[in-house]
């Protein structure tokens, strides 16, 4: 070895040395260097081999090496000892403010998908599920939607390849419940739905449906009125009134649309209202006997009531919410905001 090639070397080993931070890094270097199988062994071995005229620096060099590393080592356990003393590790301090744990919330579809069971479960419905993907036949045909009916277009309705869709509101799970259950039924079905709208601030592509049934004997339009009744003060509160205007669907006859008086002004008139007191919720009815007969029931001996509504239109009713797409940006300082 050279005397040149030694300094770098002797150079390199300080380096290691100083850079050790534990006493196992520490021992790794001594054996390295230090050790028997180590460089400086090697130097040493080879002393006689190095050209004559370098032989003195080489040795002076490697002593060099020797007594630097050795008395580093010994500094660096020194210094480790006292750092991993008591006397060194810092101090507790209580001043510092607290960490802030983001505890989740209630999303406000899932506030309404809930508070909405609740209700219904007091008044002996039961919750009822069904697949997102559907059959032209339970979404569309088995609900008296005609052939031709523009719901069915592709402009309104996702369709898959396989011929099948994404349903574009939660009737057929009752109607796959009627198929497998004799009356009484009551059930809700709450879930997701499909259009093809485009998105804006009150119609987004992919939202959520509650739609209920109940069906027995004698089941009338009355019945209806005051289930809808009571489930708008379980949810609006006490003072809400409710009214029922004629409407049109094809899977109810007859069909009405249902209003709640305006929970921001009573009913007086005001912005959120358009000033006619009232703010328009959803749709309802009786199903249609020629629905009832399709799943093998006699619409001479029984009779029931549908009605379905959009979650996130009664959640920003109830909340205070102007823009569908709040609900799904995820900014936590809106649903913070909502969601206790
Ligand atoms: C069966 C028979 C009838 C469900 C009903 C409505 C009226 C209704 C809309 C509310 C807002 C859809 O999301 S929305 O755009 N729905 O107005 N839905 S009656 O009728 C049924 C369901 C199942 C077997």
């Amino acid at each position: 070895m050279k005397a040149v090639e030694l300094q770098a070397l002797k150079e390199t080993a300080l380096r290691e040395g100083r850079a050790a931070s534990t006493p196992e890094a520490i021992e790794q270097v001594r054996v390295a260097y230090l050790g028997r199988k180590g460089a400086l062994q090697d130097i040493m071995r080879g002393l006689k081999d190095v050209d004559a005229s370098e032989r003195p620096a080489v040795g002076r060099i490697a002593n060099e090496l020797k007594t630097a590393l050795t008395e580093l080592l010994e500094t660096r356990k020194t210094e480790l000892q006292a750092g991993a003393s008591p006397s060194a590790t810092p101090r507790f301090d209580y001043t510092l403010p607290g960490v802030w744990n983001r505890i989740g919330t209630r999303h406000p579809v899932s506030l309404i998908i809930e508070e909405t069971i609740r209700i219904f479960a007091r008044m002996g419905f039961t919750v009822a599920d069904g697949p997102d993907i559907e059959t032209e036949y339970y979404n569309f045909d088995a609900l008296n939607t005609p052939a031709h009916h523009p719901s069915r277009d592709t402009q309104d309705t996702f369709w898959l390849e396989t011929g099948r869709l994404l349903r574009t509101q939660t009737s057929p799970v009752q109607i796959r419940v009627m198929e497998k259950q004799k009356p009484p039924i009551r059930i809700i079905a709450p879930g997701r739905c499909y259009r093809r709208d485009t998105t804006d601030a009150t119609h987004s592509a992919n939202f959520h449906q509650i739609e209920g049934l109940y069906v027995h004997r004698d089941v009338s339009l009355a019945d209806l009125k005051g289930d809808i009744a009571g489930f708008a003060r379980e949810l609006m509160g006490p003072d809400v009134r409710v009214r029922f205007r004629p409407h049109f669907f094809p899977f109810t006859e007859p069909s009405v649309e249902y209003d709640f008086s305006c929970h921001v002004c009573g009913g007086k008139g005001c912005r959120v209202c358009k000033q006619s007191g009232w703010i328009e919720i959803s749709g309802a009815g009786m199903v249609h006997p020629r629905v009832l007969k399709t799943v093998g029931y006699d619409p001479e001996t029984v009779s029931g009531y549908a009605f379905g509504m959009g979650v996130e239109r009664i959640a920003m009713i109830k909340y205070g919410i102007h823009d569908i797409r709040l609900l799904y940006e995820n900014d936590v300082r809106f649903l913070e905001q909502v969601s206790v």
